[in-house]
């Protein structure tokens, strides 16, 4: 009968009931834990009408390939949002801009400035490890003293040190105030952007809680402030012969834009006003600090949750790179049970488990379901990540799942994984993250063993939902490995990278 009907949209939800669940009660579960729910319900592709706005969920991994993948290019829209225009001046950055000539002329920008500084250079590779020597020292400071820490202040500054050198060829001290103002910024913009992800898309915006909203403009503020100080300073000393960084690859566009102004294309009319150049270079720094803390806060959080998995990756460590040298890029292929407890660690608890909402730029369909052009698409990664048919135990922390059975080979068991999407929109940053991950945390366990200060309860591994996924905040023993109690303290033996 419905074959016979001709093409079907999919499965809609009662808009009222639901808005009214998700907004006035918001639910006992976070948005994407409550899409994999009603699943059983509706079916695993279904969609809710929010206001003017039909919404698309999808929870399995064949129709999020055809929309991030297949139909990509057509599902290549951004939504524009009350709060997310507030942090990119109407979608002038990469992340929430709209598909366009500009997007795709930043992403190459990125790209290209990433690829020169960034993967296969070996300076890149200095300055994570620079980072990891001195988050390891902290740590040192912190045992010889017989205190417990939080990490996330210090994880934060390592990796926001990386992205700070690659953006702005600068970096951050230990209790610098402005690195604190950072700090206290950037966790304002998490707590209020996009909040709750498609909530931002609903029609209350109109009626968004002031409060939330004046924090938000208030913490955008604060952050362009600091933007257009390292913008005023690099277009100060420019030139054409030098490239530190990616704002000095920014301004080159801008200025052979300017050079060549013809009529039809002027900086302006390409997307290289200083407005798309701030909020372009604002999203890489946002984006390189929030997303790689937050997963090495939750590969600490699993660690420690699994000390035999901790003592393994440990054992690899001994006998794959031993004490009298640090690990380097060069050991990720001989350390393959790292590499999959951090694959793990993406599957289990994804940094964006909504992904960023896409829009479909024509009619198209999903599957056998018909999409009206203008339709927001939600990549529900979590229920991908989750997914029973897919994963044994999908709740189980076990990297033993990315390794073939010899326990040696990495693999991907599943298709029903996408840590950084896919696609035309596919992540700017995986290269960065995972060389970022792998040397953070191999330096780490060379160096301790991690665990909770005696007498503290195990952190919560349930996550707080907001544009990233963030673990809750607790305190850390890191106790020095045996032959490592002087020697990371004075510094000796950390020499040779
Ligand atoms: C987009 C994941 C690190 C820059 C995304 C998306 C995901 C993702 C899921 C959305 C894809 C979509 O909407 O279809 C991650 C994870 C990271 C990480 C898991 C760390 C482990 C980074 C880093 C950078 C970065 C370090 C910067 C250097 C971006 C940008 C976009 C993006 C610019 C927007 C792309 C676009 O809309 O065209 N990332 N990311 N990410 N990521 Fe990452
Ligand atoms: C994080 C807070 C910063 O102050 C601003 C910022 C910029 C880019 C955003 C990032 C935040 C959160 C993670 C995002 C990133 C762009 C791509 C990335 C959304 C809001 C992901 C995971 O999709």
């Amino acid at each position: 009968w419905m074959s016979e009907c001709g093409p079907q949209e999919p499965p809609r939800l009662p808009a009222l009931p639901f808005i009214g669940s998700l907004l006035s009660l918001r639910s006992p579960h976070p948005p994407h834990v409550l899409f994999k729910e009603l699943q059983e319900k509706y079916g695993e592709t279904y969609s809710l009408m929010m206001g003017s706005h039909n919404v698309i969920i999808v929870n399995q991994h064949k129709h999020a390939k055809e929309v991030l993948l297949k139909k990509g290019k057509i599902f290549a829209g951004r939504p524009r949002t009350v709060t997310t225009d507030v942090l990119t001046r109407d979608g002038k950055d990469i992340a929430f801009g709209d598909y366009s000539a500009t997007w795709r002329f930043h992403r190459k920008i990125v790209h290209g400035a990433l690829c020169m500084f960034g993967e296969g250079s070996a300076s890149i590779e200095k300055i994570i490890c620079a980072e990891s020597q001195s988050l390891c020292s902290v740590l040192s400071e912190a045992a010889a003293a017989g205190l417990a820490l939080d990490l996330s202040p210090e994880l934060t500054r390592a990796v926001t040190n990386v992205i700070c050198s690659l953006c702005f060829n600068s970096s951050y001290r230990r209790g610098d105030p402005e690195f604190e103002a950072m700090l206290h910024y950037s966790q304002g913009i998490v707590d209020t952007v996009a909040k709750d992800s498609l909530v931002d898309i609903f029609p209350w915006l109109q009626i968004f809680p002031n409060a939330d909203l004046r924090l938000l403009k208030e913490c955008v503020s604060v952050r362009d402030k600091l933007l257009q100080k390292q913008y005023d300073e690099h277009k100060a000393d420019y030139s054409d012969h030098v490239q530190r960084d990616l704002l000095d690859a920014l301004l080159r566009a801008k200025r052979s834009a300017e050079n060549n102004n013809t009529a039809e294309i002027s900086a302006e009319s390409v997307g290289l006003s200083d407005d798309h150049l701030l909020m372009t270079v604002g999203d890489i720094f946002g984006a390189g600090v929030e997303t790689t803390t937050t997963v090495l806060k939750w590969a600490v959080t699993y660690l420690i949750h699994n000390p035999q998995v901790q003592s393994h990756i440990q054992e690899e460590l001994d006998s794959k790179v031993g004490v009298d040298r640090s690990p380097q890029l060069s050991d990720r292929g001989s350390l393959p049970y790292l590499e999959a407890t951090i694959r793990e660690v993406l599957r289990i608890r994804p940094v964006a488990p909504l992904l960023i909402p896409h829009v479909a730029l024509s009619d198209t369909s999903i599957g056998d379901f018909t999409v009206r052009k203008g339709s927001r698409v939600i990549i529900n990664l979590w229920s991908l990540h989750h997914d029973e048919k897919e994963w044994k135990n999908p709740e189980l922390f076990d990297p033993g799942r990315f390794l073939d059975s010899e326990g040696t080979g990495l693999m991907i068991p599943s298709s029903s994984y996408l840590p950084f999407g896919t696609g035309v929109r596919v992540c700017l940053g995986e290269a960065l993250a995972k060389m970022e991950l792998f040397l953070f945390l191999s330096w780490i366990l060379q160096r301790f063993t991690l665990s909770v200060p005696p007498g503290h309860s195990l952190p919560s591994l349930e996550g707080k939902f907001g544009v990233v996924l963030q673990p809750a905040k607790y305190k850390v023993n890191a106790m020095p490995r045996p032959g490592w109690e002087r020697k990371s303290q004075s510094g000796v033996s950390l020499g040779s990278y």
